[in-house]
């Protein structure tokens, strides 16, 4: 007994001196908290240096975007292929992963040797071979027939612009196969597995080991951001916010971010901490110079026998504490790169204190049994405000790979049905053209006295026939009735300087005014003229006035106008078929507080032509885009069937808002413009309206929404009770959404307020699908103008012809790239045309009311005659 407590001392004794004495030779290999606090430090640095996109291309740590934008949601399912290459071994697996809320996977593998002459070959071969052993598996088990998406886990730095791609940047560890550097190893695979005729694979997604590892981990616990390999090689991943990714578009959401922490002082940055070993085995590896990193004393022996060696107990101590130095400062160094993303995680989320798991694997981690408690113990020191849980990956990366796949496989899915929605608005170059053309038609139509009973764009003579000419002078009220506000004025027109003074009131016209009754609705607007006139201390003046009535009427003079049918959100009884300079006089009449003389009732786009006109002379045409849709231009006299005289112009009011009512827009009309005309106050009417203006556009959006939500690619399938609620997505709604300068988080919020809970990806969808119903309404707008100029050029017989366009509407005015859009397909549709757009400042109440002027002029010129 007392030997061997002398053997144990003198054991004791002997193993305290070999390690001091390998603790002096390897003094420079123990890392004091300091110089890990610094080398933490260190890779913070590198690490903001590799996000920089000008620092990226010096950066050591290249801080690589994977495309891996969400972690596993639990909708995850299906059947899928996984490779596992680049760790200690290559597997290929088949993995069904299931749904119904239960989160269970089961897979089935098969391992295949990595031969060096194989991973150190030519680079074609290693991928047949590859694809051999894919092929091989799949035959195996049954497999052939099957049309499967794969996920490759290729554990090596790679360059991804998407998911379905990979540059390798440099091979490490065992592998060196030629050619492959620089080149994208999923067509590399795609290619070699082209040799197996029967093999119907699809690499949906390439993900780094470190990705596939958090993807593994977080499928079981939501909080796992971070992925950290320590086998044959060592890296780690996180999720980090896009905005601070400089390489990829978009500010909003994360996305997970391959730190390829292995190359870490390549560019000399841990110089001081390198060792003389450390060179020396840099210079034996594969890559010198690049990516700068084990039990037992009868395990030792055993070791050291196999090596050849005759190890005596000093020795065994001695390479036992070796591997215990080495091992401690890898995973000291493991730990302070690991601290580093820890804080940088709670830094990006502005915590004080960060909970979070990180996913691990790798054999040096899984066996060493010291390794994992000093990785934790270490990590919690560096960073005492973290509460970090290390979370082992069991069933390696692949299970990850598959999360990873089965999420771009969904999104692929739901990508092919959503554009599929999306393509029903594309309308192609000969569409648009067909369209003007048929628009074409139906002006003729529309000016012809046979065939304008049944005309759709009703092209209504408005006894507008001249432009002002300077001389125009007085005070004069005007009305504006149709557009979003109700606007009273008080023009007044210095003749010679062509200067223009308005005052003007706007009122609400309430809902139940404008489907109420028509009394009601001219009482509503008589009671406004008669606040407006007191506050501007104007009663019992008696001014002419000019009505701005934004709606179809058919005129038999410039101050008769009978409503064929109310359009947007009127639908006031007992007004459709009268006359509403009548209904507003009796309105006025019945008030018996003021007299009026109405002068003039024009169409808010002959008011927008008539306010632009009075600054450019060679403005024809009006142009409306706002609640409504219509557009109006000068018409020869003798193009006019329905007014006598051949002299001279008028304008003609087209009601463009009808066209299509006729079904020759069936080929675009979509069942969402379908389920839009079928909740409208008209139904079967407006048909080109509802698929342009501002009243509408939002409800197409939202019934699209719907649909999509319905069919489980949108808001996780859930639809909220505000968005099935009509008129609830309003088209400013577009206009914001599609603001470049509207980062997705605001869009969210948006879609908040309809009480939806979005995800990044639904906000980028909901973006599109505003994109595509606004960019169909410009084009269909621009065929119809260059319908309208095309046909002046061609009736004053021009080559080329310039002319202007007056246009006001807020749709116009509002949306970020609607008049762009328009602008370029009038270009595109009518080359010959040099079409300027004038946008009108004042409205079309200042149009009015020159209207009204000229009117009086020539009123008071035939009583001259
Ligand atoms: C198991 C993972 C694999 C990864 C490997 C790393 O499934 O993707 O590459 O761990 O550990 P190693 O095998 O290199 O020790
Ligand atoms: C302002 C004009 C008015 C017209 C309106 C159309 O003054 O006559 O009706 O634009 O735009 P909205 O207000 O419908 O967007
Ligand atoms: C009306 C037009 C009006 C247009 C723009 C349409 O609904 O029918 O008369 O010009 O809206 O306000």
């Amino acid at each position: 007994m007392f030997a061997v407590h002398l053997m144990a001392f003198y054991f004791t004794k002997l193993k305290e001196d070999q390690i001091k004495k390998v603790d002096r030779f390897l003094y420079h290999m123990r890392l004091s908290d300091e110089t890990l606090l610094d080398i933490m430090a260190r890779f913070q640095a590198e690490m903001q240096k590799g996000l920089g996109k000008d620092t990226n291309p010096t950066a050591s740590v290249k801080m690589l975007p994977t495309f891996v934008r969400a972690i596993p949601d639990g909708s995850e399912n299906g059947e899928f292929l996984s490779l596992d290459l680049g760790g200690s071994k290559f597997r290929v697996l088949k993995v069904q992963v299931s749904e119904e809320g239960k989160r269970n996977v089961q897979m089935e593998s098969q391992f295949y040797p990595t031969p060096n002459e194989i991973i150190r070959g030519n680079g074609t071969e290693l991928f047949e071979y590859v694809a051999d052993c894919l092929a091989d598996f799949m035959k195996t088990k049954e497999l052939m027939q099957k049309k499967l998406p794969l996920g490759l886990t290729f554990s090596f730095p790679c360059k991804q612009t998407k998911l379905e791609e990979g540059i390798l940047l440099s091979w490490t560890k065992k592998f060196k196969a030629r050619g492959v550097q620089g080149t994208d190893v999923v067509s590399s695979l795609t290619n070699a597995m082209k040799r197996h005729q029967d093999l119907d694979v699809d690499i949906l997604a390439l993900v780094n080991d470190t990705v596939g590892t958090m993807m593994t981990c977080a499928y079981d616990d939501p909080y796992c951001e971070v992925g950290v390999i320590i086998g044959t090689g060592t890296n780690a991943c996180y999720m980090e916010d896009m905005s601070n990714i400089d390489l990829v578009e978009g500010d909003e959401g994360r996305m997970c971010v391959n730190t390829e922490w292995g190359a870490f002082g390549d560019d000399g940055a841990l110089e001081d901490i390198r060792t003389e070993f450390d060179r020396e085995l840099d210079l034996g590896s594969l890559n010198p110079g690049k990516q700068l990193y084990k039990e037992g004393l009868a395990n030792t022996r055993e070791i050291l026998t196999d090596l050849g060696l005759e190890p005596s107990d000093a020795d065994c101590i001695a390479v036992q504490h070796v591997c215990t130095i080495v091992s401690f400062r890898s995973a000291n160094l493991c730990a302070a790169a690991l601290a580093a993303i820890l804080t940088r995680l709670r830094e990006n989320k502005k915590l004080v204190r960060l909970r979070t798991t990180v996913g691990v694997d790798g054999t040096l981690y899984k066996i060493h049994p010291q390794y994992p408690k000093r990785l934790h113990k270490v990590v919690r020191k560096l960073v005492p405000n973290c509460d970090v849980r290390f979370l082992l990956s069991e069933s390696g990366s692949t299970k990850g790979a598959a999360m990873v796949t089965a999420v771009a496989s969904r999104l692929q899915a739901q990508r092919k049905q959503i554009d599929k929605v999306l393509a029903l608005f594309r309308l192609t170059q000969e569409q648009l053209v067909g369209i003007r053309n048929k628009m074409r038609v139906e002006f003729e139509y529309g000016l012809k006295k046979d065939t304008h009973p049944l005309a759709t764009v009703k092209m209504l003579p408005t006894y507008v026939c001249g432009m002002p000419d300077g001389t125009e002078k007085g005070k004069f009220l005007a009305l504006d009735l149709g557009g979003t506000n109700f606007r009273v004025l008080l023009v007044k027109i210095r003749s010679g300087r062509r200067s223009v003074r308005m005052y003007n009131k706007i009122f609400a016209i309430p809902l139940e005014i404008m489907q109420g009754t028509g009394e009601e609705l001219f009482d509503h607007i008589v009671q406004c003229i008669a606040d407006f006139l007191d506050y501007m201390g104007l009663k019992g003046a008696q001014l002419p006035l000019g009505f701005t009535f934004s709606f179809p009427c058919r005129q038999a003079s410039i101050d008769k106008g009978t409503l064929i049918e109310w359009t947007k959100g009127f639908k006031a009884t007992d007004c459709e078929g009268e006359d509403v300079v009548d209904m507003l006089r009796e309105a006025i009449k019945r008030r018996n507080e003021f007299d009026l003389d109405i002068v003039a009732v024009v169409n808010d786009t002959v008011g927008t032509m008539m306010t632009c006109g009075y600054e450019d002379s060679n403005c024809e045409v009006g142009l409306i885009a706002g609640t409504g849709s219509n557009m109006c231009y000068m018409e020869e006299m003798r193009n006019i069937e329905l007014v006598e005289g051949d002299e001279g112009k008028m304008c003609i009011n087209t009601e463009w808002g009808g066209f299509g009512d006729n079904g020759c827009l069936d080929d675009i009309h979509t069942q969402y413009d379908k389920e839009v005309d079928e909740g409208s106050l008209n139904p079967g009417k407006q048909r080109y309206e509802k698929m342009t203006s501002g009243m509408y556009l939002g409800e197409i959006v939202r019934q699209i929404l719907i649909d999509l939500t319905k069919q489980g690619l949108l808001f996780r399938g859930q639809i909220s009770e505000r968005l099935r609620t009509r008129g609830i997505f309003e088209t400013k709604f577009l206009s914001q959404i599609e603001s470049d300068r509207l980062a997705l988080l605001q869009v969210r919020r948006i879609l908040q307020q309809l009480g939806l809970d979005s995800t990044c990806e639904d906000s980028i969808v909901v973006k599109e699908v505003c994109g595509a119903v606004s960019r169909r309404a410009a084009q269909l707008y621009g065929a119809g103008l260059a319908a309208i100029v095309e046909k002046r050029r061609e009736d004053q017989g021009l080559e080329h012809m310039r002319i202007t366009v007056g246009v006001d509407g807020t749709l116009y005015k509002l949306h970020p790239h609607f008049s762009r859009i328009l602008r370029e397909t009038v270009k595109e549709l009518a080359p010959q045309c040099d079409v300027m757009f004038m946008l009108s400042e004042d409205g079309s109440g200042k149009g009015a009311a020159l209207i009204t002027a000229v009117a009086k002029r020539l009123q008071q010129a035939q009583r001259e005659h």
